[in-house]
Formats: structure tokens, C-alpha cells, sequence
């Protein structure tokens, strides 16, 4: 697949895909098996992915894209990076799974180690909701305490207790919570405004010792992109620190994405767990969970906190892992300045086109996540990114894709981008955006 700039055709088919989309209506509910790829929230029948590689993904129809979703973070790489391809391929042979330890667990897990020295000892799982969900349950043996403080627009996966005023999927279909979750278990869930510590210091006065963590995004991509303001998350560390709750920092979607290190090194956080997953397996399924040993240490077989998985560990996702995970670790001098380089031009060459346009837009980016919000006021917390225009960000969407350039279906979403989105991309992304908003 050649990697020059995509063309700005509209003449865009989707026969196929359409196709496909009814078929697996038959199977699926909404046809996905994941809400936010059902494109709902923009309009449209979702095109459906055959191939990819590099920046680029082609639908069944043939229709290629400059792709800003990148799995929803994991191909930092691009797609079908080589080395992660061939160990793959290679690692199939001696089968995919054994349910038994491995030498490459080891190895990841010192390389995680070595970009995360919040992290004395972790714990492999299969999904960031499995991270989560388990560092909760962690912190809730480790206090003896039972609520969970979290921040509105704030995404930690579906485990129960954590789908209370959550982003993603949840913020795109205006969803307060979930339907299944008892109120007693929500109710153990207090959500507060991002960025507001008089809030969370109101909580803990609120309930004294009653906290056992307080979970955050570190830089929110959940509500679309939301940056910590200054002081903010030093601010969480403080009070849980006096409050003797668990302070747990979800870096699933901004781990080695913000920085080789993600936030924890961005913002030099020092949390008592952590919980990673997309980049860290490479496109594979893997989460992680890991923090302060006292802590971790009170897992089975070791302690108390029961918590397991059959694929933990999984071979083939620790290879995915290992050479995603090794490769940023031995070239981070050049991968993070490129990734910001490119991301800059891009989150700014579109915004100027907004300007040129006289389209209201608030352009929100940390690193190589960024979300351009349709509203004239600042995104400081999900109240604020609320404001923005669903519909206008719906009709950019599908004129964008219209025109080769495949953003998050979602106004509630992060755009990523990787290292081999460059110069071209940049230019057809603009080209685009500068026709899209006349066209809408
Ligand atoms: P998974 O269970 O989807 O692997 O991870 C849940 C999760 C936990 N924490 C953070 C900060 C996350 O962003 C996520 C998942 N992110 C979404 C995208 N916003 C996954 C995409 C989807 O739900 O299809």
C-alpha cells in the first residue's frame, strides 16, 4: 500500500460496507461490538475496516483513510508496524496460549518497569476494565473503605461502579450512568467536576475515612481531551496522601502515549497504582495494574485480593507488547518530538482553517491526543465540553471521512495519531477540513 496522500474524492461508495453492517445487525446489538464504533453519534453507516497500515486503514469498499483512531490509541507505531507483525507471526508458531508463566511476561513487565517507577510490582489482565476494576478492588481491601471517588466525563472502562457519569461511550449517548448497575453499587461511586480540587476536598470532608481511592484519567481523553489544569493533579496526590485514600492513575489511553512514561512522567506523579492497556500490548488485548508493592502484594496467592484472568499474560499479546513497548524505550529521542511535531501541525493547521471559516472551535491537545471542540468557551471539565456542538462536530465528521480522513466518531473522543502520520497527512488533513467546513 503506497503511503502518498490519499485523494479528497467524495465519490465515496459503501456498498460493501452496508452490507456488512446488516449482517452483523443479525449478531451484534447495533451491529458492533463496541458502542462507539457504531457511528451514532455522527450519522452514517460506519465503514468497515479490511486492512491497514502505517496511517492509513481501507474499508471494504476500498476506500482508504488517514486513520486518527488508531484503535483508540494503541498503534503509536502505525498500523502493521513491522517488528510487531513478525513477532507475532513468529510466536503463533509455538502456539497461542499455554495458561502457564512465561519468560516474556518477565520481559515486559521490566520494560513497563522501567518507564513507570511508580510501578514496584504489576499485574498483567486483558483489558483496561479489568485493570481498573481490580485496582478498585485493591484499594478497597488495602482501606477497608468502600467509596470510589472518579471525575465526571472521566472513562475507566465498564466494570459497575465506574460507568457513573463516565465519558466515552456513555458522553456520546448522553447516558447518565448504566441501566443493571444497583444503586447500591453506584451509589458507592461519587463523581466530581474534573480540575476542581475544592470539590474533592469537600468529598473527603464529606465522608472522613470513608474514601478508598480517588481514579482519574491524569489528562482526560474521555470527554474529548481535557489537560489537568496546573496544580490540579498534585493537588489529588496531596489530599489522598492526608485523606489515606488510594490515589489510582488510569493510564490506559495516555500511557506511553504523552510521553514515554505517560502522565505519571509528564506531571512527575508518584500514585499508589496505576492501570495501563492499549499501547502496552501493541494492539493486542492487555491491560496492566501495578503500583506500590504493599499493595500489590496483597493479591492471590499471596494475599487476601482474589483477581485472575485466563488469558493474562497471553504470549502473543506480551510479544505484540514487548516490541511495541521496546521499540518507544530504545528510540522515545525521536518517536515523542516527531508524534509532537506532527500533532501540532495538525490540531493547529485545522484550527486555523475553523478560524478562516468562522467556525467556533476549541482545539484541547496534550502530546498526540487532541480533540477539537465545536464551542467558543474553554474545556476545563465535562461540563464545559458538554457545550459544544454535537451536530456540527457530527456533519465535520462525515464530511472529514467523506474526504479520506477517518476522525473518532464522537465529540467525546480523542483523535491519536502515530509515527508515521507525517507531512502528507498534515497537508491532506487541512485540505480537508478547509473543504469540510464550507462544505457544512
Ligand atoms: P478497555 O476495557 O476498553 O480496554 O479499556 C477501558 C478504558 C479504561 N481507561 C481509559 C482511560 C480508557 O480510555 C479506556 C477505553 N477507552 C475507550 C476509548 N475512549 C475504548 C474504545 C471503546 O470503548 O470502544
Amino acid at each position: 500500500m503506497s503511503t502518498k496522500a490519499t485523494n479528497l474524492s467524495l465519490s465515496r461508495v459503501h456498498t460493501r460496507s452496508l452490507e456488512l453492517q446488516r449482517r452483523a445487525e443479525r449478531f451484534f446489538p447495533g451491529g458492533v461490538n463496541s458502542p462507539v464504533r457504531a457511528f451514532r453519534a455522527v450519522g452514517g453507516a460506519p465503514p468497515f475496516v479490511e486492512r491497514a497500515e502505517g496511517a492509513y486503514v481501507v474499508d471494504a469498499d476500498g476506500n482508504r483513510y488517514i486513520d486518527y483512531v488508531g484503535s483508540w490509541g494503541p498503534m503509536i507505531l502505525g498500523h502493521a508496524f513491522p517488528p510487531v507483525v513478525e513477532v507475532i507471526e513468529r510466536t503463533a508458531k509455538s502456539s497461542a496460549s499455554f495458561g502457564a508463566s512465561t519468560a516474556a511476561e518477565a520481559e515486559l513487565a521490566e520494560r513497563v518497569i522501567q518507564c513507570y517507577p511508580a510501578i514496584e510490582k504489576m499485574r498483567f489482565v486483558s483489558s483496561g476494565t479489568e485493570a481498573t476494576m481490580s485496582a478498585i478492588r485493591l484499594a478497597r481491601a488495602a482501606t477497608g473503605r468502600k467509596i470510589i471517588v472518579k471525575f465526571e466525563g472521566c472513562y475507566h472502562g465498564h466494570a459497575d461502579g465506574l460507568l457513573v457519569k463516565a465519558g466515552s461511550g456513555v458522553a456520546t449517548f448522553g447516558i447518565p450512568g448504566s441501566a443493571g448497575v444497583p444503586e447500591e453499587i453506584a451509589g458507592l461511586t461519587h463523581p466530581l467536576p474534573y480540575n476542581d480540587l475544592a470539590e474533592l476536598e469537600a468529598a473527603f470532608d464529606a465522608h472522613p475515612d470513608e474514601i478508598a481511592a480517588v481514579i482519574l484519567e491524569p489528562v482526560v481523553g474521555n470527554a474529548g481531551c481535557i489537560a489537568p489544569a496546573p496544580g490540579f493533579l498534585s493537588g489529588v496526590r496531596e489530599l489522598t496522601r492526608r485523606e489515606g485514600a488510594l490515589m489510582i492513575v488510569d493510564e490506559v489511553m495516555t500511557g506511553f502515549r504523552v510521553a514515554l512514561g505517560g502522565a505519571c512522567e509528564l506531571y512527575s506523579l508518584d500514585p499508589d497504582l496505576v492501570t495501563l492497556g492499549k499501547i502496552v500490548g501493541g494492539g493486542l488485548p492487555v491491560g496492566v495494574f501495578g503500583g506500590k508493592r504493599k499493595y500489590m502484594d496483597m493479591l492471590a496467592p499471596l494475599g487476601p485480593v482474589y483477581q485472575a484472568g485466563t488469558l493474562s499474560g497471553n504470549p502473543l499479546a506480551m510479544a505484540a507488547g514487548l516490541a511495541t513497548v521496546g521499540y518507544l524505550l530504545e528510540h522515545a529521542d525521536e518517536v515523542y518530538p516527531k508524534l509532537e511535531k506532527t500533532a501540532k501541525a495538525i490540531a493547529d493547521g485545522v484550527a486555523a482553517e475553523a478560524e478562516k471559516a468562522g467556525v467556533a472551535l476549541r482545539t484541547n491537545r496534550v502530546g498526540s491526543m487532541w480533540t477539537w471542540f465545536f464551542t467558543d468557551g474553554p474545556v476545563r471539565n465535562y461540563d464545559e465540553a458538554a457545550k459544544s456542538d454535537t451536530a456540527a462536530f457530527g456533519k465535520f465528521h462525515r464530511a472529514m471521512l467523506d474526504r479520506g480522513v477517518w476522525l473518532p466518531p464522537s465529540q467525546f473522543e480523542a483523535a491519536f495519531l502515530g509515527t508515521t502520520h507525517g507531512e502528507a497527512e498534515v497537508e491532506t488533513t487541512t485540505s480537508a477540513a478547509r473543504e469540510a467546513f464550507r462544505a457544512t
